[in-house]
């Protein structure tokens, strides 16, 4: 899965970028790509737990993109294919600039976070819309000749017009399974999930991670400068130096895990001495589905899954026998529905 950081020139991306992975972007005009772990609270504690001879979190792609240039303006990268590019990831992170930077161009002398947000979040619609209309006048062109399948296809491309239109993202519109499968291919950008990140001064300005308008599933304020400066040192120095800041946690890290959650994934987790993992499932997906993201194996061979709640094995004192007598320890079928937070043990035969 990955994570796609877009915003305005200048916004504070690469420095974003750099707080969450400790790696430099590179200077092309390209994104630049790095695996970030989700942190996960509760999968620590299992880790605690079971101290396993693996530990292995959720890991996500995260894309730095050069800047989208202000309205009116250009620049050396051509929006549209950055864009299209940005179209790859799952989910997006709108990164706004919240401090000031003498030192870094940008159209004003004070950060508006507002009018930025809004910007970037129209670029997102325009394009949307361009892509969206491109089709609808060549299905109509087609009129007549149009397949069954282009008829219906056409209809929602129809309303997902009339929304971006009226200044609506895609995922405000009501979609059925079948329409929603017709147009995935689009890969709209207004239908992903946009986690909002206002880039602070080193101190103050959380006033402003509020006040910006728009869809976003989340939205957080980092310092981003100084957690960068944070994730370039070793784990000595950074439990020092966040102790002389006073931060118990950077929010960096929160930004990964509150853009995965508002990708509407979910996580199940594998236990033991051997490895303690967290696995990501799209909400809403069966038990064989689940075990075949562990192995195909284990979807093909599946016999039936032990469950129960990392909530309920937490609250026993991690003893699985516990569990079984407070009867919270379930055997399912195929058809289960896998819940956030499952531990899973799939019995299997092949
Ligand atoms: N105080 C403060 N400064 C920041 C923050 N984020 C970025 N900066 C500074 O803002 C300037 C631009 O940051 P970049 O991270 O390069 O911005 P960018 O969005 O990647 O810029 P482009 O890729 O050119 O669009 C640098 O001088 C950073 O040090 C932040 O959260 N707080
Ligand atoms: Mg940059």
């Amino acid at each position: 899965m990955r994570l796609a950081i877009v915003g305005a020139l200048g916004s504070g991306k690469s420095t974003l970028y750099r707080a969450f992975t400790g790696a430099e972007p590179g200077f092309g005009q390209g994104p630049s790509v790095s695996v970030v772990r989700v942190r996960d609270e509760r999968l620590e504690w299992l880790r605690d737990h079971y101290t396993p001879r693996k530990y292995t979190p959720v890991a996500l792609e995260v894309c730095d993109f050069p800047g989208l240039p202000a309205p009116g303006e250009t620049s050396g990268v051509k929006l549209s294919e950055l864009l299209a590019q940005a179209r790859e990831a799952e989910g997006l992170i709108i990164c706004v600039r919240g401090f000031t930077d003498p030192t870094y161009p940008y159209p004003k002398p004070e950060p508006d976070p507002v009018a930025e947000a809004a910007n970037v979040a129209a670029e997102l619609a325009f394009a949307d819309l361009d892509v969206a209309s491109r089709r609808v006048e060549k299905l109509e062109r087609k009129g007549g000749n149009c397949l069954d399948i282009e008829k219906q296809e056409l209809a929602a491309l129809r309303k997902v017009l009339a929304a971006l239109e009226e200044g609506e993202p895609v995922k405000s519109v009501s979609l059925n399974p079948g329409e929603k499968k017709l147009l995935r291919g689009f890969r709209f950008l207004t239908e992903k999930s946009w986690t909002l990140v206002v880039a602070l001064p080193d101190e103050g300005g959380d006033e402003l991670v509020e006040a910006p308008q728009g869809p976003f599933e989340a939205r957080i304020g980092v310092r981003a400068k100084l957690e960068a400066e944070v994730a370039e040192l070793d784990d000595e120095d950074r439990a020092m130096f966040m102790e002389d800041l006073g931060l118990e946690s950077l929010a960096s890290e929160s930004v990964v895990g509150a853009a995965f959650r508002a990708m509407g994934t979910i996580s199940f987790f594998t236990t033991g001495e051997d490895e303690v993992r967290a696995w990501p499932l799209e909400s809403g997906s069966d038990a064989v589905i689940a075990a075949g993201k562990i192995h195909t194996d284990l979807a093909r061979g599946f016999i039936r899954a032990e469950v129960y709640s990392y909530d309920d094995f937490r609250e026993l004192g991690g003893d699985e026998a516990a569990v079984k007598s407070a009867g919270k320890f379930r055997v399912e079928g195929k058809d289960y529905i896998v819940m956030d937070g499952d531990v899973i043990n799939v019995r299997f035969s092949v």
